[in-house]
């Protein structure tokens, strides 16, 4: 066991049952002319985190624990795209459309890629998820009991979206959920700020949160 010095009090870390949880660090949400683009969003802003989240994996992967990564995306024939999903908003380009960096969101196009300065190794598992949390429609909670995981390190994008969601979720099946604070990042800045206060009030009532220094320096 050792001590995590995480917010809002210090967790004990059991290194046998810890995991990471990259959420959809995509080229669709991180550069111009994809889904996030698409809505109006300024990219710029997420692409701050990506050094901390790749020293958080790099020290997972140092330390022998798993990386488990999502990708925001649908089927080519959009099966499991709700209209209610497809239909939201007044994007330039909606979900399937074609784009700069392909289909918006479709598994096998460009822009449903993770980024390559975070790409996964072999052997890591890849969660294609059709929703904003990664428990629906997907075998995300099987991958995390074959792999005998107990408490979940959360990074990604974006922070009260996709984090925040899969955070809630993980949750309610009994996860002790921790967020990285320094490799998480919104559009909207008082949205991250927002979602990292609501998790750890009222005595950790979604999880804890923590910097990738000290998460690293828990899991040595
Ligand atoms: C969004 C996500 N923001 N990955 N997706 O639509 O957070």
């Amino acid at each position: 066991m050792a001590r995590l010095d995480a917010e809002p009090f210090a967790l004990e870390i059991d290194p046998g049952a810890l995991g990471l949880v990259v959420i959809d660090m995509q080229r669709d949400f991180m550069e111009p002319g994809g889904f996030g683009a698409s809505l109006g969003n300024d990219v710029s802003l997420l692409r701050a985190i990506i050094p901390a989240a790749a020293r958080l994996i790099e020290g997972f992967r140092a330390a022998g624990l798993p990386v488990i990564h999502t990708r925001e995306c649908h089927r080519p024939d959009l099966s499991d795209l709700p209209p209610a999903k497809r239909d939201r908003g007044a994007p330039t380009l909606r979900i399937g459309d074609p784009g700069p960096m392909g289909r918006v969101l479709i598994a096998g196009e460009p822009g449903a890629d993770i980024i390559p300065e975070l790409c996964p190794k072999a052997g890591e598992v890849v969660i294609d998820k059709p929703g904003k949390g990664a428990f629906h429609a997907t075998n995300f909670g099987d991958v995390l009991k074959e792999k005998g995981l107990r408490q979940l390190v959360f990074a990604g994008v974006t922070t009260e979206v996709c984090v925040q969601t899969t955070m809630r979720e993980a949750n309610d099946r009994g996860y002790e959920c921790i967020l990285a604070t320094d490799a998480t990042e919104s559009y909207f800045p008082a949205f991250k700020q927002a979602a990292i206060d609501m998790i750890r009030a009222q005595g950790a009532i979604v999880g804890w949160t923590a910097s990738t220094d000290q998460i690293r320096e828990a899991i040595g």
